[in-house]
């Protein structure tokens, strides 16, 4: 049995519970679009798993992480920005922002991006 929180967001758009846009998914992560976007291709991938953040990763995660990290071309691929490139960023944290403690990869892209990004 996969850990799942009740009351975490992101697992209850796992379970169905919440609608969302979904774009891919497969036994070990979904790939929904982000209600907010920032960039014209913005779509989070989460593992099934409930993880809170990178920080909290132990090695019984690895096969979740490595999974989200497999996806990315993947989703890429499905949304149309595989060959014109994306970043997958993960906000950990206070100094990043995060929001929304289930880990989520932000696949961004579908217009030129610069560099740093903040
Ligand atoms: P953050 O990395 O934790 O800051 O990002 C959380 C993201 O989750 C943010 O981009 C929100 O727009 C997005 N999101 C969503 O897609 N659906 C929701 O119901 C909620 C947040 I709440």
């Amino acid at each position: 049995m996969i850990h799942q929180e009740p009351d975490c967001l992101f697992c209850r758009i796992v379970r169905g519970e919440i609608p969302a846009s979904i774009v891919y998914r497969n036994d070990h992560v979904v790939a929904f679009r982000d209600i907010t976007p920032i960039t014209p291709q913005h779509v989070l991938i989460i593992p099934v798993r409930h993880i809170a953040s990178l920080s909290d990763l132990t090695p019984e995660d690895e096969a979740a992480a490595g999974q989200i990290l497999l996806a990315a071309g993947i989703v890429a691929e499905i949304i149309g920005i595989r060959e014109s490139g994306y970043r997958l960023v993960f906000n950990t944290g206070k100094d990043a922002l995060q929001s929304v403690f289930h880990i989520h990869g932000h696949l961004i892209g579908g217009n030129q991006m610069g560099w740093p990004p903040f």
